[in-house]
């Protein structure tokens, strides 16, 4: 065959080919290690010197053309793969987003939300820290000694030890953000911690991560009137009811002292909960004086600074307030769910408009 009938061949070849793997093919067919090009290349050697002379100039400038075609058709056909994909996955900017399904804030969120709101009207700034923390910051500081029963295994999740010995935990509170703002920040001091928290502790009730708000005050002077004042100011905002009686009942935690849990007056209609009254009571909070000895530990003097503090979980706050009755319902995902108690997510709670608005 003359090389230009086999020039012929190959490019009609080529027209024909549609795809990057039909282009393939045909490169392969021509210029590949066995290709018919490849071949007439090889056979160069075989000639005496003039016939070479004559003839390799037409071999290789039918090589070129071949590769330059070649080259030619697979750009075209990346150019057009390239319009097909910016036509077909097109983006109308201008379209309104109602079609797409929009999600739900969950209500953990929201009770966060909430807090934030109704604490920062107060003059309380939110604090955040580290979720595995020291021994030190979670136990020892808050006056928690090595034979506490917060520190069994069973309890508290550890790390494994570290090359010094000492171990990690994931927090079991969000008490160590208050010691490690009341060693970063002068008093006074006036937040609150809302965050994840863990303990190996599984059944209907308790999860083995779980969400708590804590609270901290320290300042001069600072008294048991001054935490039920502002417990009160909380329990009618966040439940947005002004009836509200608080029952505060003599109780122990090693980080603070006095110590009380705190009850609600509340009722029970149709098995549905209404804060306000007295009828029945419910336990929501555990709060005190912040011991003397905490705050020695975060180097402050217990003479001049005192405070209270307080903490409650989250999760319990948000069942209570919007009606869900299974803990576990929180952690599951279920979009079915979330639709049906999530919230609106330009909805942001507001007091003016009500937190639970
Ligand atoms: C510092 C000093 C004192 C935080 C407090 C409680 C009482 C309490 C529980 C309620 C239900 C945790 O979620 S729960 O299991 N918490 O009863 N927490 S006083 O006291 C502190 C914290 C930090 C430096």
């Amino acid at each position: 065959m003359t090389t230009e009938a086999l020039k012929g061949e190959i490019l009609a070849a080529l027209a024909d080919a549609a795809s990057p793997e039909a282009v393939e093919a045909v490169r392969v067919a021509a210029l590949g290690k066995s290709g018919s090009i490849t071949q007439l290349m090889k056979s160069l050697g075989r000639m005496d010197a003039d016939e070479r002379l004559r003839t390799a100039p037409l071999y290789q400038a039918l090589r070129e053309t071949v590769s330059a075609e070649i080259e030619a058709k697979k750009a075209a056909l990346g150019r057009a793969a390239l319009e097909a994909r910016l036509a077909a996955e097109r983006v109308d900017m201008s379209l309104p987003a109602t079609p797409v399904e929009p999600g739900t804030v969950h209500p953990i969120s929201q009770v966060m939300d909430e807090l934030s709101e109704i604490f920062a009207d107060l003059g309380f700034a939110v604090a955040e820290g580290p979720e595995i923390e020291t021994d030190w910051h979670n136990f020892t500081a808050l006056n928690i000694p090595p034979e506490h029963p917060a520190r069994a295994m069973h309890d508290t999740f550890y790390a494994r030890p570290e090359a010094g010995g000492e171990r990690m935990v994931l927090r079991t509170h969000t008490s160590p953000v208050q010691i490690r703002t009341m060693m970063s920040q002068k008093p006074p001091i006036r937040i609150i911690a809302p965050g994840r928290v863990y303990r190996s502790d599984s059944d209907a009730t308790h999860t083995p991560m779980f969400h708590q708000v804590e609270g901290l005050v320290i300042d001069r002077n600072i008294h048991l009137g001054h935490l039920k004042w502002t417990l009160e100011t909380f329990v009618k905002a966040f439940f947005e009811v002004d009836d509200v009686t608080l029952r505060l009942r003599p109780s122990f935690f090693p980080f603070t002292e006095p110590s009380v849990e705190v009850d609600v007056g509340c009722s029970w209609e149709g098995g549905t909960l209404k804060v306000g009254g007295t009828a029945s009571w419910l336990e929501i909070l555990g709060a005190g004086m912040v011991h003397p000895r905490v705050i020695a530990n975060c180097g402050l003097d217990p003479d001049e600074w005192q405070g209270f503090a307080f903490g409650c979980g989250i999760d319990r706050l948000a069942m209570l307030k919007y009606g869900m009755t299974d803990l576990r319902a929180f952690f599951d995902a279920d979009l079915r769910w979330l639709k049906h108690f999530g919230f609106a997510a330009l909805d942001v709670p507001t007091l003016s408009a009500g937190v639970g608005a």
